[in-house]
């Protein structure tokens, strides 16, 4: 471990310190006594780390989740012991499933009272083992600069995730002189050089190979990597997650809107950077109008994310930057340059033809409003650098078909945990990062409820951001499975046209309810460019469901 030399300090300045020189600028947290001194050292910090306080310590976590995410650099969300921590454990378990990188730091009780029932008092690692990378206690203020420079380092290693660490009050409060590390540079783990040239050898081989690029393509900075990947290989490729942008909008190789045929008739499916789930079939390809079992091959950062129930014909795992250039000069060395022009010119008739099936909704007149005219009103509105938040159900499936972004690193969906009441937290982290660029919230009438009160933290620390509420009065994505399987529901509706615009108008910032598709385009323009947190509230109708092949089981 390399040093940046002793210094004296109580708890909170050595953590603070630390997280600093991680390039942490920013805590997320909610008031409590046990976590004083971190908000002590913050101020007194030079410079002074920001202080971004909430309403919930859900919105603290999927906030610094987020923060992590759009930044790579983990994210730091504070939690008072008991309670606090226990709120924030539904966003450490999304960053878990998402591998996010995010360090929370919990106040715990003080150990000089511990057994004595003392307030709040909970032994909180056992509770976040199972969730986070790294959880554990740390009992003197000597050790808090090793632990915290720990769990920065091991949140930021691929896989990346959370690493938790609580420290009782009288430790934190205590005074110490220790040595605060310095972060040692990124090591980057080399792949397999001969299980690369197995990959190039069936793509050299394959008539029908298909690409898919997931968040960890992003969150392992191999974005250039992969679309040049994409480009000297010809592969055409699917997106998800973070990694959507990576091929951008409008690219001939990118083939999302064509993914049913791309993964039913393809022969060789190369994964990267994302698990084979419920998103990619659990990882089955091939089979479609006779075609065979598609080969599949699994790339991802590190060895734990090799698939284990897939049957895969190959698979390598390093840093995806030297797993894909490493790919495509093993590409090279097979001397045979494979023509997938035909296979990638029927891709492209399905693009074709899914963009041009997609116009009617997109400039649907229907009353009430379908939801699709909604994104037919605001991706023409979007600018390249603007960042997408979907916190919802069918709401927000519907926006992963008709915004496609134009760089990546700018689209935060629930990811496989799809925990709803994501989008204040991470709007607030989104208008942090990216601090010129559009901000756009997409949230379901359900998942508003669930975070709506924190646009008070938006208001309180001036931060615009645009809301489009895809209004329906229900819980959608139930709603209609449960009438699917039972012909009837129930705990499925909201109240109609709830003025959620009206909460974001009492809680300081702006808003207006829609009704006529006519008028979206305009209240998305005052939206725009209200300068204030601004919610577009759209009354839509309930049946226009989402076509939904799957219910993710
Ligand atoms: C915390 C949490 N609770 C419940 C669910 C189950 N769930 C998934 S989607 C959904 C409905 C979301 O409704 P809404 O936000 O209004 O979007 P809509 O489907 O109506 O567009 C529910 C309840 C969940 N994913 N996360
Ligand atoms: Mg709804």
């Amino acid at each position: 471990m390399t040093t940046a030399g002793a210094s004296e300090g109580h708890g909170g300045e050595h953590a603070v310190s630390v997280a600093a020189a991680h390039g942490v600028d920013t805590l997320f947290t909610l008031s409590g006594a046990h976590v004083f001194p971190m908000y002590d050292a913050a101020v007194h910090a030079e410079p002074p780390m920001r202080i971004l306080d909430v309403r919930h310590e859900a919105t603290a976590v999927f906030a610094a989740e987020a923060a992590g995410k759009l930044t790579r650099v983990p994210g730091l969300a504070v939690l008072t012991a008991g309670p606090g921590v226990t709120n924030g454990v539904s966003a450490v378990t999304q960053a878990r499933f998402s591998g996010s990188p995010l360090v929370v730091l919990g106040g715990r009780a003080p150990a000089n009272r511990w057994g004595m029932g003392s307030l709040q008092e909970l032994d909180h690692p056992p509770l976040l083992e199972p969730v986070t990378k790294l959880a554990r206690t740390v009992h003197q203020v000597s050790e808090i600069a090793g632990a915290v420079d720990e769990a920065f380092t091991v949140a930021a290693s691929p896989h990346r995730g959370p690493a938790f660490l609580d420290v009782p009050m009288d430790a934190f409060f205590d005074k110490a002189t220790a040595d605060r590390p310095a972060p040692s540079d990124r090591r980057r783990t080399d792949p397999d050089g001969a299980a690369l040239e197995t990959v190039a050898g069936l793509l050299a081989a394959a008539e029908r190979p298909v690409l898919v690029l997931g968040t960890d393509v992003w969150a392992d900075g191999a974005e250039e990597a992969a679309l040049r990947f994409v480009q000297d290989a010809g592969v055409p490729a699917v997106t998800n997650g973070m990694a959507r942008g990576v091929v951008p909008a409008g690219h001939p190789l990118l083939v999302t809107r064509a993914r049913s045929t791309a993964f039913g008739r393809s022969d060789l499916v190369v994964v990267v950077g994302t698990p084979l789930d419920f998103r990619l079939g659990y990882g089955t390809f091939g089979g479609k109008d006779g075609a065979a079992p598609a080969q599949v091959v699994h790339l991802a950062d590190s060895p734990d994310q090799i698939s284990r129930h897939a049957s895969l014909a190959a698979s390598a795992s390093g840093d995806l930057t030297l797993v894909l250039d490493g790919l495509q000069a093993a590409l090279e060395r097979q001397g045979r340059r494979p023509d997938w022009s035909r296979w990638v010119a029927e891709l492209q008739d399905g693009v074709a033809a899914a963009v041009a099936r997609d116009q009617e909704l997109l400039r649907s007149e229907a009353d009430p409003i379908h939801p699709a005219r909604i994104y037919g009103e605001l991706a023409p509105r979007l600018a390249d650098d603007a960042v997408v938040i979907g916190d919802g159900g069918d709401f927000v499936s519907f926006a992963g078909k008709f915004v496609e972004p134009r760089r990546p690193g700018g689209w935060l969906d629930p990811g496989p945990f799809g925990c709803l009441g994501a989008g204040l937290g991470a709007a607030i982290a989104a208008r942090l990062s990216r601090p010129s660029a559009q901000i756009v919230l997409l949230l379901g009438d359900g998942a508003a409820g669930m975070s709506l009160m924190d646009v008070d933290t938006l208001v309180r620390h001036d931060l615009p951001v645009v809301m489009v509420c895809g209004n329906n009065s229900a819980w959608g994505l139930e709603k209609q499975p449960m009438q699917m399987l039972y012909g009837y529901d129930v705990a499925a509706d909201l109240a109609p046209q709830t003025r959620y615009d009206e909460v974001v108008r009492a809680l300081g910032g702006g808003g207006e309810m829609v009704t006529d598709p006519a008028q979206i385009g305009p209240a998305l323009d005052r939206a725009f460019a209200a300068g204030t947190p601004y919610l577009v509230n759209v009354i839509t109708d309930v049946d226009a469901a989402y076509p939904r092949a799957t219910f993710g089981v």
